[in-house]
């Protein structure tokens, strides 16, 4: 006989998850945890169901890159997105202006998942003060307006617009969370949203002064 046990998984352990992120004063994001961050996110996407698989898609390939490179022979030298980022500029590793011989440079496979990890705070954010009437597919959307879309070409964008018409109703939505009630689920967002916000603050910081916000 063969039980096979589901495990309970909630988007606040995956919120949570990232507060192990940040070491040294949050002067630091450590790259292992940020992936598996990463990786609660992308399975509570796939829990949403398979319309998502192109995004969720993308976001593996760009955990696995990152992955490959903690395995690989310089792995120390990607510990931290610091140490990262030093690393990768001091030893010619990144295409700066244009695509060019590093198109899969860690900096900027971490800056896709960093555009993205704001996509999630707006919409997030959009959820915790929506209303019972509220639309997720329009929170969704205007969040992803004013953040990803800006870097995405015509096709991705019309192609996710299309996706999010298929997101469940906020109530449904709130259930996948498995966190409770409305009421625990707005409550949970508020207490466990502002870790996300400092990994992504130090994030936006770190690529920021070193100009890396626009790699190619
Ligand atoms: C909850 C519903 C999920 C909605 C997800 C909203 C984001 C839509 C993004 C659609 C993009 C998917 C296709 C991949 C595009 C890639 O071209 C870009 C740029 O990478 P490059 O081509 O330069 O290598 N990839 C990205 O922008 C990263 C996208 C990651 C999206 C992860 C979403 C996180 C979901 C968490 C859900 C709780």
């Amino acid at each position: 006989l063969v039980v096979i046990v589901e495990e309970k998984f909630t988007l606040r352990e995956v919120l949570v998850s990232f507060k192990s992120c940040l070491v040294d004063n949050d002067e630091d994001v450590i790259v292992e945890h940020y992936l598996n961050g990463w990786k609660g996110l992308v399975r509570f996407m796939n829990s949403l169901g398979t319309i998502f698989s192109f995004v969720s898609k993308d976001a593996v390939n760009k955990i696995q890159i990152m992955e490959n490179y903690l395995k690989g022979e310089n792995g120390e030298r990607y510990r931290t997105l610091q140490s990262m980022v030093e690393y990768e500029l001091s030893s010619d590793l990144v295409d700066v202006t244009k695509r060019g011989s590093h198109p899969e440079s860690g900096c900027r496979t971490v800056l896709r998942l960093h555009r993205a990890l704001r996509w999630l705070q707006l919409f997030l954010e959009k959820l915790r003060t929506s209303s019972e009437d509220s639309k997720t597919s329009t929170l969704c959307s205007e969040a992803y307006n004013d953040s990803l879309a800006n870097y995405h070409p015509w096709i991705i964008r019309k192609t996710a617009t299309v996706a999010f018409l298929a997101l469940p109703a906020r109530n449904m939505f709130f259930e996948v969370m498995n966190v409770g009630t409305a009421e625990d689920v707005v409550d949970m967002l508020g207490e466990a949203m502002p870790y996300v916000s400092k990994v992504y603050d130090f994030t936006q910081e770190l690529y920021s002064q070193h100009n890396l916000l626009d790699l190619p």
